[in-house]
């Protein structure tokens, strides 16, 4: 099968996508869209939108459902339905962690950002890691089914990019049980050529 995924030259919704590729050795053409360049591409995709990866020319998009749809492939995914909702209610719960931070990183008022920043330091970060921390503690180091799942790689993946948005790490030893899920992901081998050799980018 050929795989291509469109993306921006950022790590963010792109790159659980990429890491699950990578994972499962899956050979795929990168297509890293630049800005200004989006305008003739977005057209192109289903919703307007990226990360779109085509499979055999038909494009898949919804990142979220990109990664359900690879972690089935390689193994990632649950073995009956409610494995798969372990996995999927720990990946939403990542989401809503995600779209929280974004809320205040894409917040175009500097004041009103200032204020809303405030609330997610003191409040909503700590609420949600407190909240993954008892996850990855009760599945002994991985988000859920006590095992690798796409859920781990998803988290570990959009990693850089909340912490960018956050303004801070996500991952410290405060939370020991959720650097182990971070930790198991950097040393699959895989992911660790990944890392060491993806295009390096600010995001
Ligand atoms: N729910 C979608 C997903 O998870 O794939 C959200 C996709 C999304 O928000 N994509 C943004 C985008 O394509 C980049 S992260 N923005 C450009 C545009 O809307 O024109």
């Amino acid at each position: 099968m050929a795989y291509k995924l469109f993306y921006f030259n950022i790590t963010a919704l792109g790159e659980p996508i990429r890491f699950l590729l990578n994972y499962g050795n899956i050979k795929f053409e990168d297509v890293r869209i630049e800005a200004a360049d989006w305008p003739k591409f977005k057209p192109l995709m289903p919703l307007g939108q990226g990360p779109v990866l085509e499979v055999d020319g038909k494009k898949l998009h919804q990142s979220t459902a990109i990664c359900r749809f690879l972690a089935t492939k390689m193994g990632l995914a649950g073995s009956n339905e409610m494995e798969n909702y372990e996995i999927d209610s720990a990946v939403e719960t990542v989401n809503d962690l995600r779209a929280k931070i974004a809320a205040v990183h894409y917040e175009p008022n500097a004041k009103i950002q200032e204020e809303k920043r405030k609330n997610l330091n003191s409040e909503t970060i700590p609420f949600y890691l407190k909240k993954l921390e008892e996850m990855a503690k009760e599945n002994q180091g991985h988000l859920a089914l006590k095992r690798r799942t796409w859920a781990d790689l998803y988290f570990v993946a959009l990693g850089s990019y909340m912490n960018y948005m956050a303004k801070m790490d996500l991952f410290t030893s405060k939370h020991p049980y959720l650097q182990e899920v971070s930790i198991n992901v950097f040393a699959i081998s895989s992911i660790k050529k990944w890392i060491d050799t993806r295009p390096k980018t600010e995001i």
